[in-house]
């Protein structure tokens, strides 16, 4: 292996002892570079530029700090990149036609990566503390995912693999199902090699497979189109050209992962804190619609989970939802039209309306005499209207010729068929119409 000049074989032997250090601590692989600048800045800046972050605003902030590992430690003089393999779970995508099951992506189905990675990270820098190997506690740094690092460039750059066309790094042995994190130290340790010799070649499997043509170009993804990112990072509605291309992914996705050939043999791992926890195993979509906010917290205890919130979750079941046509799906539903959040109903509205069922059109129906949330009517107005066929002539003429306005009229006595809501009198808007 070429050195970088001014490290003698102590400094080798040095960085092997950490590295060894490193893999007793739980992570499954090891590799050093230095703290200097990052050379794919630019791809990042032409990322964020393209709008590709949607709403994680916090990466435009981060943009600066991400030219170089010293824009967050100054002194630093390493990086200690390290990666474990949470590859867990072989189920076969076959299983998963069965559009009832949840889909989970395979990182979240155990415990929270940022608090194990956080605390192996921690025991590491004790230990490097220990050893003299930095100049204190406070020229070190530890960071997984969220930090202002470019932490697929440093990985790459210590050696573990190459940047696939889906973005994320592969290595050649343990495939790409890995979580990373750092150790930055004040201490000059001899750099591994970047990695290079091997890369995709030809294949363009991922971008084929990709539901949602969010794999734009080679090693570029639109997060506004990822289901990873519409259905964790995305807080409101997801747009509507997606929805029925999520299938049943309720939190995350894999499908880029699963179809690279570079998987195919990817070694499971034998650490028990990435196996699927307790409860979410082959769980029925509708399993899901009844969890309460209690049940949400002790199910998702200390897991990555826990970042969509329960009304996230719901939301995402419901899309779901709409391309399952077991009759439990259907009650599913219903049961999310009752949901306290409005969040959870808009996405249960647009899934009754999606199924173009009979019995859909008459659920709508009875929403809309009920509904007080305005997004939620206009929501049931579109489903109402792009169903025509399943509405008699009066409804179809009612609904096309009044918009909003009116559909809170009628929630409030005024329409054909009136309803008779008790919180009417607080609606500054229906008081106007019936003044
Ligand atoms: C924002 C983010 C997302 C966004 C955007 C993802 C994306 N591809 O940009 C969303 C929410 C969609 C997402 C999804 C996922 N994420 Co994410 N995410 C991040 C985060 C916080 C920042 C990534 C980022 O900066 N993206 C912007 C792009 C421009 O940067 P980049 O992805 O690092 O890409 C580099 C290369 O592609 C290269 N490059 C780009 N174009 C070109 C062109 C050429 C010619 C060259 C040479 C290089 C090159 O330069 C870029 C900058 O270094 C990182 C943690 C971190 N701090 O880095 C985790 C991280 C990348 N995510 C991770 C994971 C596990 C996932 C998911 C698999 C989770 C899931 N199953 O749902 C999916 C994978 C989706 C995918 N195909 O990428 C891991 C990746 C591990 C790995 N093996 O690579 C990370 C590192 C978290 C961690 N600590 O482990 N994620
Ligand atoms: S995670 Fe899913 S949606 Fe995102 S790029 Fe990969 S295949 Fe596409
Ligand atoms: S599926 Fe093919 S193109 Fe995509 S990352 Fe894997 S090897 Fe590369």
């Amino acid at each position: 292996m070429k050195e970088v000049p001014n490290f003698n074989e102590a400094d080798v032997q040095l960085r092997e002892k950490i590295r060894k250090q490193g893999l007793s601590l739980g992570f499954d692989w090891v590799g050093f570079t230095d703290a200097a600048e990052n050379l794919t800045h630019h791809h990042y800046e032409k990322w964020l530029d393209e709008g590709f972050a949607g709403e994680m605003h916090y990466l435009y902030k981060h943009s600066s700090h991400k030219a170089s590992s010293q824009k967050v430690l100054d002194c630093a003089q390493t990086v200690i990149a390290v990666a474990c393999n949470y590859f867990h779970d072989g189920t076969p995508s076959k299983k998963f036609q069965d559009s009832s099951l949840s889909r989970f992506s395979r990182y979240s189905m155990g415990e929270d990566y940022h608090l194990v990675l956080k605390e192996r990270l921690e025991e590491f820098r004790k230990w490097l503390l220990k050893e003299g190997l930095a100049s204190g506690f406070e020229q070190t740094r530890v960071y997984v995912d969220t930090g202002p690092l470019l932490e697929r460039e440093l990985a790459w750059r210590a050696g573990l693999g190459w940047f696939g066309k889906h973005s994320n790094l592969i290595h050649p042995k343990l495939g790409s199902w890995l979580l990373l994190a750092e150790v930055l130290i004040d201490t000059k340790i001899p750099p591994d090699q970047p990695f290079s010799g091997i890369d995709c070649g030809s294949c363009t499997r991922c971008i084929e497979a990709c539901p949602t043509e969010a794999i734009v170009s080679d090693r570029q993804v639109d997060a506004r189109r990822c289901i990873s990112y519409l259905t964790i990072e995305l807080k409101d509605s997801i747009p509507k050209q997606f929805r029925s291309k999520i299938q049943n992914w309720i939190f995350g996705c894999d499908v880029c992962q699963e179809v690279c050939p570079w998987n195919r043999k990817a070694p499971k791992t034998e650490d028990s804190t990435w196996k699927t926890r307790k409860g979410l195993k082959d769980r029925k979509l509708w399993d899901w619609v009844r969890l309460s906010q209690e049940d949400f917290s002790n199910q998702f205890r200390k897991s990555s989970v826990k970042r969509t919130k329960r009304k996230g979750l719901l939301r995402n079941v419901m899309i779901a939802l709409s391309a399952c046509f077991h009759p439990q799906a259907l009650s599913g539903l219903q049961i999310g039209l009752k949901d306290a959040e409005e969040l959870v109903r808009l996405h249960s509205v647009w899934a009754l309306g999606f199924r173009k069922q009979k019995i859909s059109t008459s659920l709508l129906w009875r929403q809309l005499r009920i509904e007080t949330s305005e997004k939620v009517i206009i929501e049931i107005q579109e489903a109402l209207t792009s169903k025509k066929k399943s509405s008699s002539k009066r409804e179809r003429a009612w609904l096309l010729t009044r918009q909003v306005p009116l559909a809170l009229a009628r929630k409030h006595r005024l329409g054909p068929s009136g309803g008779n809501h008790p919180r009417s009198s607080n609606n500054r808007r229906t008081k106007l119409l019936q003044g």
